[in-house]
């Protein structure tokens, strides 16, 4: 990279994309540094007297399956509800709501609900050393801490008396252990504990075992967990004393970390004995030496996270520590490469939050030191927990999706019970929040647990997955939570009295209220915005799936009949895009929920060139909602102008994400999201967001820099995935592309638009790792794709431009596959190049 490093005075260089630099210890959990395997997780701390490590196990959660929490009679009370919304008496529907309509019981606690069945996502605990009689050294003496997200470890080092001290700390997902290796004389003293609930006792003089149950919610026995550490030293002695572990005048130290639970229920290992599972996995790990271990989990991680590539130029501010990175950025200072830092990071966290056959990402992924988490460490369905997982295809890692899409899965049979009981109806539903006990009644509030469309907006994950993937073995095991969704809102649309559309009710615009015409506010309402964008996305996509499958053809025409009378979208008087049925006046214009441009991001039916009015709509929405917002508010923002096509308004967001938090929404110093508080969704929707700034695919074409601001004129990005199954590399330079290769499974046709011009060019092919197949020397290809991009053999080839004339066939699937949306609310969608 051409403007390279400027070191800071006392640290040694790092690469300024992949790497989280400090001078100093962390102060908080706020400035630790966060490691995972998807299922451990661990927060760095890295003091020199004390090194506090934050233990985490992606299925240490509270609670317990609650099947008191539909109201049987519910349905009772819907043709009310229903007669007060179409006479435009919200106010009164929504009090029956509150009455009738609501989950029974505690439902989330009010969004503290770690002693009710609801249950939250909880600390595992944390780890303890407490080293010799040394003292916190001076910068001179060389402190330094990082994180390296291209190998996944936290490395600390540092000089005292003459003498170099360093630790390395990494999870890994193959061994299913946490590691850490201390270099220099080492004597620590080590405990585990956590705030309630435990017991840590010594196995014997190199292991403490700490182990503890949580409540079930009902005064009961919930989940089991137990957390087992072992201790290897070279030199020295090692020994129990009560329940700590003394370590002394060790020249090397090897620590082994296991942890399991009980949990049996939609995803993780289903153990019934967590205790002697953290025993099986530490024999097993203590087996291999450090450098087997390291070797085998940076292999396993860079599978991963060597899939893409992302280079922006850096500049002075970008070789300051993490910390004083971001207040420089803040304050002015160009630093492109902190962009690709705080994409590379959202690649890297969802690596070591989410992996197949595990717990999806939750509010903060795994990284927790609370027992009572903020909204109880849940999956929230009206943006949350969706936006954890727009990177997951754009960014190439498809599979690390299967979390999100077992959690759905999971939902259909309790949902089912909540479709019947409050709605009589077929098919299942989930409504704004959810948890591992399958929760999926409506929240305690009608303000914004009335929200219907959680359900609907899940599906999403599943049709994208298949949109880029274009795996029917998948669609296959979709298709029917597809369809039983679909029934579910086929049975709950009412018609609207004025003009007939086919609306939802009861439902809310998440979490937003408006202003009836007596002047009173209300939030439950008929046929939200959001809702109806949700229904036509999700009846196309049904009835696609069904006509790709040759099933259910009464289903699709019914899909296509009743997707045709949704409540349209609608322009305000004031030229917005209208977020409720009626254009009421709102209480809050900046609100941080923006449900209702749903339709232009994350779903596509509006677009900036199939449908310019509403697109223009959306602009004017977004000028009144403001540019500040909520951590994850900001990111969809930045998305939402990416899909505008501003890349400088998109740019701006990201720096206004990328804000030093303080105690309001931006970037804490480790550069976690905070919402306020710390919620991982901003880190994943930015992440998202650069990836939409830089290549878009909904809209019949792959566009390549569809958003790029002036910032970044200069830039390269390789392994990015558009839907469709394509695989693209860009190169480019004062802001226009120079180079760009497209590659597919099969070779085949595809709309591209480039530098503003749309051209159709034959895909090269990826072999079946995913390399492509061009006329370079892939088998000499280098480890990962920068030096494929630098290398004169790896030089990206320009997707050759072809005339289609000897190629019927291909002429005849490409306008298939091709074709131009044109009128978005009138047609079904389709994955727009597959
Ligand atoms: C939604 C948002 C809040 C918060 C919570 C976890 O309710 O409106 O801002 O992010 O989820």
């Amino acid at each position: 990279m051409a403007c390279l490093l400027v070191l800071g005075a006392t640290l040694r260089a790092a690469d300024p994309t992949t790497t989280l630099l400090f001078d100093k210890p962390a102060a908080g959990f706020h400035e630790s540094l966060p490691l995972g395997n998807g299922r451990i997780g661990a927060m760095v701390f890295g003091g020199v007297n004390e090194e506090r490590i934050v233990l985490n196990e992606s299925s240490v959660w509270s609670g317990s399956r609650d099947n008191q929490a539909d109201r049987p009679d519910a349905h009772k009370a819907l043709p009310e509800i229903r007669r007060l919304l179409l006479e435009g008496r919200n106010a009164e529907a929504e009090e029956l709501v509150n009455k009738n309509f609501t989950c029974q019981g505690a439902g989330s606690g009010h969004g503290s609900g770690a002693d009710v069945p609801f249950g939250c996502y909880q600390t595992l605990g944390n780890l303890w050393l407490r080293f010799g009689d040394g003292q916190m050294p001076s910068e001179s003496e060389d402190y330094r801490r990082t994180l390296n997200l291209r190998t996944a470890s936290a490395s600390i080092s540092y000089q005292r008396e003459g003498r170099s001290f360093s630790r390395e700390h990494f999870v890994s997902a193959p061994d299913e252990v946490f590691v850490s290796r201390f270099t220099g004389p080492v004597s620590f003293a080590a405990t585990l504990d956590r705030p309630e609930r435990f017991e840590t006792k010594a196995v014997n003089d190199h292991e403490l075992l700490m182990t503890g149950t949580l409540d079930d919610g009902r005064g009961g026995k919930g989940v089991t967990y137990a957390g087992r550490l072992r201790i290897v030293a070279r030199g020295g002695s090692v020994k129990a004393e009560g329940n700590k572990l003394v370590v002394a005048a060790a020249d090397e130290v090897l620590l082994l970390f296991a942890a399991a639970t009980d949990y049996r229920g939609f995803a993780g290992r289903q153990l019934s004995d967590s205790v002697a599972a953290t025993a099986r996995d530490l024999d097993r790990a203590a087996r291999k030496s450090y450098a087997e271990l390291r070797a085998a989990q940076k292999a396993d991680h860079g599978k991963w996270f060597n899939r893409v590539e992302l280079s922006l130029p850096a500049t002075a501010n970008s070789a300051l520590p993490t910390d004083r990175r971001l207040a420089g950025f803040a304050g002015g200072a160009e630093d492109p490469a902190l962009a690709a830092l705080h994409f590379n990071f959202g690649r890297y966290l969802l690596i070591s939050s989410s992996r197949p056959g595990g717990v999806p990402a939750n509010l903060q992924g795994i990284w927790a030191e609370e027992i009572q988490t903020p909204w109880n460490g849940d999956w929230h369905l009206d943006i949350n927990v969706q936006m954890n997982y727009w990177p997951a295809e754009v960014c190439n890692l498809s599979e690390l999706h299967e979390p999100l899409h077992q959690l759905i899965a999971s939902l259909v049979e309790p949902g089912r019970r909540t479709a019947r009981a409050y709605y009589n109806a077929r098919g299942w539903v989930a409504h704004v929040i959810t948890n591992p006990w399958g929760f999926t009644s409506p929240g305690e509030s009608a303000s914004w647990g009335a929200t219907v469309s959680g359900s609907a907006w899940l599906c999403q994950h599943l049709w994208e997955h298949y949109a880029y993937t274009l795996d029917r073995e998948f669609l296959r095991w979709a298709y029917p939570i597809l369809k039983e969704s679909s029934f579910f809102y086929l049975d709950n649309l009412i018609e609207e009295p004025r003009k007939k559309w086919l609306v939802t009710g009861p439902s809310n615009s998440p979490e937003n209220r408006f202003k009836l015409p007596d002047g009173k506010d209300a939030h439950v309402c008929l046929g939200p915005t959001v809702d109806m964008q949700l229904l036509r996305e999700l009846f196309g996509n049904t009835a696609r799936a069904a006509e790709l499958l040759g099933v259910d053809k009464e289903l699709q025409r019914e899909l296509k009949e009743k997707r045709a009378r949704l409540a349209p979208n609608q322009i305000s008087p004031d030229g917005r895009l209208q977020e409720w049925l009626e254009p009421y006046p709102e209480p809050e214009p900046t609100h941080r929920h923006t449900s209702h441009l749903y339709g232009l991001h994350p779903f596509h039916e509006i677009t900036l060139r199939g449908t310019p009015e509403l697109a223009a709509a959306c602009r004017k929405s977004l000028e009144v909602r403001g540019d500040d917002s909520n951590g994850w508010a900001l990111a969809w923002r930045m998305n939402f102008w990416a899909r505008l096509g501003d890349g400088d308004r998109a740019h701006k967001l990201l720096k206004t994400l990328l804000r030093p938090a303080g105690g309001g929404s931006g970037s804490l110093p480790n550069l976690f999201d905070s919402c306020p508080p710390f919620q991982i969704d901003g880190n994943f929707g930015g992440c998202a967001g650069i990836a939409e700034m830089l290549l878009q695919s909904h809209a019949g074409e792959i566009e390549l820099l569809p958003a790029l601001p002036k910032t970044w004129p200069t830039g390269k990005v390789a392994g990015l995935r558009a839907r469709g199954g394509f695989t693209v590399d860009i190169e480019w330079n004062d802001g226009k592309v120079t180079n760009y290769r497209i590659a597919a499974k099969e070779a085949q046709a595809v709309k591209v638009r480039v530098n503003g011009e749309v051209k159709t060019v034959n895909s090269e092919r990826l072999r079946n790792d995913g390399e492509r197949e061009g006329d370079g020397n892939h088998d000499e290809m280098p480890e990962h794709p920068k030096d494929r991009l630098a290398g004169r053999h790896h030089e990206i080839h320009k997707a050759r431009d072809k005339k289609l004339e000897d190629a019927r066939d291909r002429r005849r699937i490409t306008r298939q596959r091709l074709s131009l949306q044109t009128n978005h609310n009138q047609r079904l969608t389709t994955p727009a190049v597959a």
